[in-house]
């Protein structure tokens, strides 16, 4: 086997964002693009020689090309074996189960998540380490070290592979493997859930569901695991066929983007008991009931009340963590545990240490992500799996059981507004100014309300001391509600300013509020004091969830 050695001059923009490197796909596709961050990569991990790799994407357009690149720098690279999912495809949480199982060095994911794709849309690429989880911030920080010096990269002349053929092929020194990317996930999944007790319920026709995988990388894994062994009815699972481009959607699961599935669940007695669906690369989910939506905060405190019913969790749990900006619905009911809870910055790779550590067994984010220490990604159709485990467990609809939880630990209303693609300098400032004013506002009464604490929030982690700062200004008051403002680190366009809201409602009288209407007060508090409106030149949010 030849292996080229290819002169190349570094790109300054290769600075990993929340969730790996996120660009455009013309962007990937410049000459030597992809292969210097590759490359990047490959210099900062430890010795290759011999070691496994994970390598998958969501499907989405430029995938298959980019994995052909990636193989034959990894066989340049010195790799003992890669592991390649077929047709290209392994989910984010897939791809999680396999470097675990395998006990690989690490996994590179391509995906941009519910970012959109097709030739217009965008392409990332993720690293993740021998846990299973995103690399945490000191690595990329080498990565992108790296890439800003680098000048050669090397690949192997060999043709490409075909992809659609499972089974093995020796490349030099490397076996290429390419795996079913479905089958350990679906070992996994029946290891932790009680699938004859949900298989019953689908068989006595006592559930309906439906699950949208919005033409993204889950179709494949929901088809066999909800339809196949679970016996959902065959239908159950809409857009389960991947696209390159997503059928031109945004494959992103929330109320504005997974209409067709909010059209279904909202029909009339007939709708199904439960909907849900997932993103591009399969690590987020939206729970639906009948005319009902689970906010992603309040799905990760039920979840929690509930874990030590499902046979995966029947030990019941060593702790919780949720993203800083997530609801405080979850620490409700840690403290009901008498477990730990902890407050992370945003992004699933500040969760690793506290899983390796098993110092938590289940964390979330409200962005719609939940997860637990079978991977160390957050995993769409486990959560999905999860909630149909409950329902089989407590015979009760999915409003019933949310509401059930109000009752016993209070509500906390929540809701996210973001302003996409907004000038970036603008929104910098915006955030700047707003800086400024918090030493001034604690015992200041905003509202109705007196300000606790105002501050910029900074995580030191508790396993290895390594600090992060500047993650998202936030406001608290002494009822517990909170104001958070924050810069998006995923968007590929300007900038993406994030604005969470939360408020705690203890009494079941004030249960029944439409969620905009009951944090109404709060919103306008937050756009006066950050002059939101006037800043940004919109009159009122892109995206509300
Ligand atoms: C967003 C979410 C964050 C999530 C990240 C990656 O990040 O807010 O909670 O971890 O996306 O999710 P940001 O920086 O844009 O707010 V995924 O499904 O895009 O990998
Ligand atoms: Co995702």
């Amino acid at each position: 086997m030849d292996i080229r050695t290819v002169d190349t001059t570094p790109f300054d923009d290769q600075k990993p964002g929340t969730s790996g490197l996120r660009k455009k796909v013309a962007v990937f596709q410049q000459p030597h693009y992809l292969e210097n961050f590759i490359q990047s990569i490959f210099d900062c991990v430890e010795e290759p020689r011999g070691k496994t790799l994970v390598l998958g994407g969501d499907g989405r357009f430029h995938n298959r090309a980019a994995i052909q690149t990636i193989i034959k720098m990894a066989a340049a690279a010195g790799f003992g074996r890669l592991m390649v999912g077929q047709g290209g495809i392994l989910s984010t949480p897939a791809a999680s189960a396999v470097i675990r199982k395998y006990r690989a060095l690490g996994g590179i994911i391509l995906s941009a998540s519910h970012n959109p794709g097709g030739p217009g849309g965008d392409f990332g690429i993720k690293f993740n380490i021998g846990n299973g989880g995103p690399a945490p911030e000191k690595d990329t920080e080498a990565f992108f070290r790296r890439s800003r010096q680098l000048n050669q990269y090397r690949i192997a002349d060999v043709p490409d592979v075909d992809l659609e053929r499972v089974g093995e092929t020796p490349l030099g020194d490397l076996v290429l493997q390419v795996i079913d990317p479905v089958a350990d996930y679906a070992e996994l999944m029946e290891a932790l859930f009680d699938f004859g007790r949900i298989n019953s319920m689908f068989e006595a026709g006592m559930l309906d569901i439906r699950f949208d995988a919005m033409h993204a990388v889950t179709g494949p894994y929901a088809c066999e695991i909800l339809e196949k062994r679970l016996g959902a009815k065959p239908g159950s699972v809409m857009n389960g066929v991947p696209r390159e481009d997503f059928g031109g959607g945004h494959p992103d699961p929330n109320l504005a983007h997974a209409r067709e599935l909010v059209g279904i669940m909202n029909g009339g007695a007939g709708a199904p008991h439960f909907g849900a669906a997932s993103d591009g690369d399969g690590d987020r989910n939206m729970v639906l009931g009948q005319r009902f939506f689970v906010t992603p905060s309040d799905s990760l405190a039920v979840m929690a009340a509930n874990a030590h019913r499902l046979p995966g969790y029947r030990m019941g749990l060593a702790g919780v963590a949720r993203s800083m900006p997530t609801s405080q619905a979850v620490d409700r009911v840690a403290e009901r545990l008498g477990i730990e809870c902890y407050e992370t910055p945003t992004g699933w790779k500040f969760f690793g240490n506290l899983l390796d550590a098993k110092k938590v067994t289940m964390c979330g984010e409200e962005s719609f992500g939940t997860g637990s220490d079978h991977v160390r990604e957050k995993d769409g159709l486990w959560a999905v799996l999860f909630w149909l485990n409950l329902l089989a467990i407590r015979n009760e609809s999915v409003e019933s059981i949310v509401r059930a939880h109000w009752r016993a630990f209070g509500r906390n209303y929540y809701s996210r507004h973001d302003y996409e693609g907004v000038d970036g300098a603008r929104a910098g400032e915006l955030v700047e100014d707003l800086r400024d004013k918090l030493a001034g506002l604690p015992g200041k009464r905003l509202g109705e309300r007196e300000v606790r604490y105002a501050d910029d929030f900074a995580y030191t982690d508790p396993v290895d001391g390594s600090v992060t700062e500047h993650q998202g200004v936030r406001i608290g008051f002494q009822d517990g509600a909170r104001i958070i403002f924050r810069l998006s680190g995923t968007g590929t366009e300007g900038a993406t300013l994030r604005l969470y809201v939360e408020r705690y409602e203890p009494d079941p009288a004030g249960h029944d509020q439409e969620t905009q209407e009951a944090l109404k007060e709060l919103i306008q508090i937050a756009e006066n004091l950050s002059e939101l409106r006037e800043r940004t030149g919109r009159s009122g949010p892109t995206v509300i969830t």
